[in-house]
């Protein structure tokens, strides 16, 4: 209750602050996109994870003005940023129940004149859970407006699989979960393996998520996926720290 009402201030005071994690082609090594993670700066308890904020913010609602300030700021951040790196923010499904969604994406993107292009939508499969067509329509729309639509966490949920049947997403970011274990772990591989050629037949972007290990970069280097994203690359950096590691690495 206590927590409910100060992230309710630490959103009108400005205490939320977005980090973003670089995602590298395999191929060039070059940065392709920043995934921007939220953080809360608070003037006691110093940075405090999303992991401890977000279930309550969905708890209270106030996750809708949370992702609405995360988009804007991601879309206004990236247009620093040169023309070849996106930017990619995660929605929570909550946020669908905002009829005005796509709406509200458009408006970041021409408010922030970044191109549409530009600007990934993370979700998770329990956005296309639910029994109306209501979220896919939303889905649709945001298409329309030129962003792409990443499906996150990957094989973790029920039925992956069959939701790459119900809508064409433009990127499957494999969780990390399957290469913490690489390249031993045999069930991990086969199934790594499996999600590249799905990708590649689809002609969908393939981004394995979570690599801290120069092994598991061979193993899935070894596979064909496009993109990685991990701490062997780089942690979760400020603006100001990942503004300044895309211009050394240009
Ligand atoms: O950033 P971390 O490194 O700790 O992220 C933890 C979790 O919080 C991840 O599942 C991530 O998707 C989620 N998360 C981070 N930022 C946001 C955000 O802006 N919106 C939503 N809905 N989830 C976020
Ligand atoms: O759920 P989502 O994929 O959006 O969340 C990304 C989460 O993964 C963030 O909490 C981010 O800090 C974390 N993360 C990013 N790279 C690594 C990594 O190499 N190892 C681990 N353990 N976590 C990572
Ligand atoms: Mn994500
Ligand atoms: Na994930």
């Amino acid at each position: 209750q206590e927590m409910k009402i100060e992230l309710r201030r630490a959103l009108e005071r400005g205490e939320l602050e977005l980090f973003y994690q670089p995602l590298i082609n395999l191929g060039t090594k070059q940065i392709t996109t920043c995934e921007a993670l939220v953080r809360w700066r608070h003037p006691d308890k110093g940075l405090i994870s999303p992991v401890e904020f977000i279930s309550l913010a969905e708890e209270t609602g106030l996750i809708i003005p949370l992702g609405e300030w995360t988009l804007r700021q991601a879309c206004r951040e990236a247009a620093k940023w040169p023309p070849h790196i996106s930017v990619a923010v995660n929605l929570s499904p909550l946020q669908f129940r905002n009829r005005k969604l796509s709406a509200l994406v458009a408006d970041s993107l021409r408010e922030a004149g970044l191109d549409p292009s530009r600007l990934q939508l993370e979700i998770t499969e329990s956005v296309l859970l639910d029994e109306s067509d209501n979220n896919l329509h939303i889905l649709q729309e945001i298409r329309q407006v030129g962003a792409k639509i990443a499906m996150d966490d990957f094989g973790t949920g029920y039925s992956s699989l069959s939701y790459l049947r119900t809508f064409p997403f433009d990127k499957i970011k494999v969780d990390r979960e399957f290469i913490s274990d690489l390249p031993t772990g045999k069930e991990s591989l086969a199934i790594v393996r499996a999600v590249a050629g799905i990708g590649r037949s689809l002609g969908i972007t393939t981004t394995v998520e979570g690599v801290e290990t120069q092994t598991q970069l061979d193993a899935v280097n070894a596979e064909g996926f496009d993109e990685a994203q991990g701490y062997l690359f780089a942690r979760p950096l400020s603006a100001e720290q990942v503004f300044e590691v895309i211009k050394a690495r240009r």
